[in-house]
């Protein structure tokens, strides 16, 4: 695809994202550690439609967009053709959202990690379906408001654990990262692209519509995340090695719940839930870096 926009950068600026939207800041973060010698294969979510209309891409690197669920799969294909064409120093970044990855797209990904096939996948995690209306995922935290979790009945169940998951396949490299923590991002996206093997990267994407707050709190909501452990970060080296990433002194969890409009309904039932969840993840991850010191 040719970008009529920008020529020489990976990332132009004419998508047609919200404000504020902390997915298009993960991309452009993620293409300044990849470069232009990147392949991008996107299934359906917000990326696939403000990337913009042909031949108006925003982005300067080819880009697949495919179905639903096979991101993992036609990743490792294109990787395989590429590898056959004598074209081994190109990367393949599947780049899918929480719903393509924790829920529809899991099986295409689980076999990939499995076969090792050698592909950077990228979770962008916005919480929810947001391109199709703000629909609940596994990855949408308890107490959580969506169009189908509403206040009247906020989502019950805990985020899924897509790292530890990833982790369990063995695969050379998973990692956290945040669109606040973007030279942590670039250092681990640099790394993934040297390792051979499967990569996996879950970054932490704000979405001001869907989680109702002000599209220029994205980066500051995005912060407080790492800092209340919400969403540590560190790394995973063949699936048993846990390694914790430079990490902000710990806040309290409250301007986090408070900032943003999703957790509205939650009682303090909920919030002490909420807290509980991360309060154990932290402890758990602490442990499990301990170990492999
Ligand atoms: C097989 C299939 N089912 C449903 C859809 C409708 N659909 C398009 S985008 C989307 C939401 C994707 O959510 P996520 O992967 O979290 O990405 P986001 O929109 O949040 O960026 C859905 C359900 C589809 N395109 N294909
Ligand atoms: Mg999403």
């Amino acid at each position: 695809m040719t970008n009529t926009v920008l020529k020489e950068k990976t990332m132009g600026p004419g998508h047609l994202a919200c404000a504020g939207c902390g997915a298009a800041i993960a991309m452009r973060h993620a293409l300044e550690a990849l470069g232009p010698k990147t392949y991008v294969v996107m299934p359906a979510g917000c990326w696939s439609t403000f990337i913009g209309i042909y031949p108006y891409s925003c982005l300067n690197v080819p880009v697949m967009s495919v179905a639903f669920a096979t991101t993992a799969a036609t990743a490792s294909g294109l990787k395989a053709g590429l590898d056959r064409s004598g074209r081994q120093e190109e990367t393949v970044l599947a780049w899918a959202g929480d719903g393509g990855t924790f829920d529809i797209g899991i099986q295409a990904l689980s076999g990939a990690a499995e076969r090792n096939e050698d592909i950077i996948f990228v979770c962008y995690d916005n919480e929810a379906y947001m391109n199709t209306g703000i629909q609940r995922s596994s990855a949408t935290p308890i107490g959580t408001v969506t169009t189908t979790t509403p206040a009247s009945a906020p989502k019950p169940q805990k985020k899924k654990d897509i790292v530890a998951i990833m982790a369990a396949h063995g695969v050379p490299y998973t990692a956290t990262a945040s669109i606040a923590y973007p030279d942590d991002l670039i250092v681990k996206l640099t790394k993934a692209k040297s390792i051979r093997g499967t990569k996996f990267l879950h970054l932490y994407a704000s979405c001001p519509t869907g989680w109702r707050h002000a599209p220029e709190l994205s980066v500051e909501v995005a912060r407080i995340a790492v800092k209340s452990r919400v969403f540590p970060l560190y790394e995973v080296t063949d699936g048993e090695s846990w390694q914790l990433s430079p990490m902000p002194e710990k806040e309290p969890i409250d301007a986090y719940l408070k900032i943003q409009g999703r957790f509205k309904a939650m009682g303090p039932e909920r919030a002490a839930e909420f807290q509980n969840n991360v309060d154990r993840s932290w402890q758990s991850l602490i442990r499990k870096c301990r170990n492999a010191a």
